[in-house]
């Protein structure tokens, strides 16, 4: 059934009923506006929800649906399939709404005014009734049969299972040099920038997983441009993500909607996931206590050495050590408190850390200060800002960093 075109309400909502509750009902509904979020509270009517992504995808839709339908069957899991179209030019909406008539439990999604991949896929979580979310692309290029793999491998300690082109068995068939490249600067970009994130599956650029729906139903996504698994990753509380091979086939029909612009996006979403404001509050919390750490070396240094007459050696010793336990304490108490392991034997851990990291580059700045005074014939005041400016602050950043690496910031 496909309804007459219907102007988008100005409200940028559905203008006669609630838009899920037409997309329940009906195979083919338009979905005006902004995506929906997704209902933590929704009762799962079946296990898998399967969306289905598409845009000029008209000559690929009905075989995959089709294959899908038959591999899920198989499984004899609960499952529905939705089709998310943008309002497709070649109108797959209609193609994907033909085959759907004949196919229990696929719906067809019309989204007007709206576009982008990962939009599309939060639109069909949106309006699925799954326990288990999932994403496969519509063009056929993704294999169908592996759905029934990741079915398979989501027992109820996985909250994420992702189709890799980077485990063994899974692989690319025709990518020219330049595209597996691409592909792979594209990983490295991302592993440079969100370690923790990216670093967690072989295939982080993956457009075929699937995700438990209380991951994705509490997590503040917000997804831009092509990578939802990126944002799901990030931005949801996953604890366990599983693998699962897959290769990724030619394209029979139609173009990849890949341009020089999803790439720009991509480094957009790296950069936005980066300052998250969770993160960047621990972020800027890091830099902070960095800081407070080296003025107050310094004042130790002024009072000691100055005031009481201490020799250079020595107040520039205690001066840092006072700056170092200073950051210990102050990360573990504030920067990432709530975070970092708590007993008191991950504190010890962490003190003998970064007693070892930053007490070692201590040692080398109570070198270089006595190289400046006593070869250089330089003030002690100014050697001792020189082996801070240089050393201690850079020795706090890294120092730090490595000690608290396990804590995500
Ligand atoms: N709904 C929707 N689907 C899209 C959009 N862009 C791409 N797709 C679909 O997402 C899937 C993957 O896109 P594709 O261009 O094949 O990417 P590639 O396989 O990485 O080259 C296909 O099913 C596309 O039809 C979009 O803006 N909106
Ligand atoms: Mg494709």
């Amino acid at each position: 059934m496909i309804d007459k075109p219907v102007e988008p309400h100005p409200g940028g909502v559905g203008p006669f009923r609630n838009p899920i509750e037409q997309a329940r009902e009906a195979p083919v509904e338009r979905v005006f506006g902004s995506n929906p979020p997704i209902d933590p509270t929704a009762d799962p009517a079946v296990h898998l929800s399967l969306v289905v992504p598409t845009f000029n995808e008209s000559a690929n839709i009905g075989q995959l649906l089709h294959s899908l339908h038959e591999v899920l069957t198989a499984t004899d899991t609960t499952f529905e399939l939705i089709v998310v179209d943008d309002d497709s030019p070649d109108q797959t909406w209609a193609a994907a709404a033909a085959v759907a008539a004949d196919l229990p439990n696929t719906r067809v999604l019309r989204r007007i005014g709206e576009s982008g991949l990962a939009t599309a896929v939060i639109c069909g979580w949106a309006h699925a009734r799954g326990t288990v979310l999932g994403v496969i692309d519509g063009d056929g290029q993704h294999p169908p049969e592996v759905a029934a793999d990741l079915l398979s491998a989501m027992d109820s300690l996985t909250d994420v299972v992702v189709a890799s082109r980077h485990v063994p068995g899974g692989g690319v068939s025709n990518w020219s040099t330049f595209r597996r490249l691409l592909s792979r600067g594209a990983q490295a970009l991302g592993l440079l920038l969100l370690p923790g994130t990216v670093g967690r599956v072989t295939d982080p650029m993956s457009g075929f997983f699937l995700v438990r729906r209380d991951v994705v139903a509490t997590a503040e996504l917000d997804p831009v441009g092509y990578k939802i698994l990126l944002e799901v990753l990030a931005r949801g509380e996953v604890r366990r993500v599983a693998e699962r091979p897959y290769v990724f086939l030619r394209r029979e029909e139609g173009e990849s909607k890949v341009s020089a612009g999803h790439y720009v996006g991509y480094l957009r979403h790296l950069m936005r996931l980066r300052l998250h404001p969770l993160r960047s509050k621990a972020l800027m919390r890091y830099l902070l206590v960095t800081v407070v750490a080296l003025v107050v070396d310094t004042a130790v240094f002024l009072w000691i050495f100055d005031r009481q007459g201490w020799n250079l050696t020595r107040s520039a010793a205690i001066a840092g050590e006072s700056g170092i336990l200073l950051t210990v304490v102050l990360h573990d108490l504030w920067t990432f408190a709530g975070r970092a392991a708590r007993s008191a034997l991950d504190r010890i851990r962490r003190l003998i850390g970064v007693q070892i990291a930053l007490g070692s580059l201590l040692v080398a700045r109570l070198l270089v200060i006595n190289v400046l005074v006593n070869w250089l014939h330089l003030r002690p005041l100014a050697a001792f800002c020189i082996a801070l400016a240089a050393i201690t602050s850079t020795s706090h950043l890294l120092g730090s960093r490595l000690t608290w690496r396990g804590v995500r910031h």
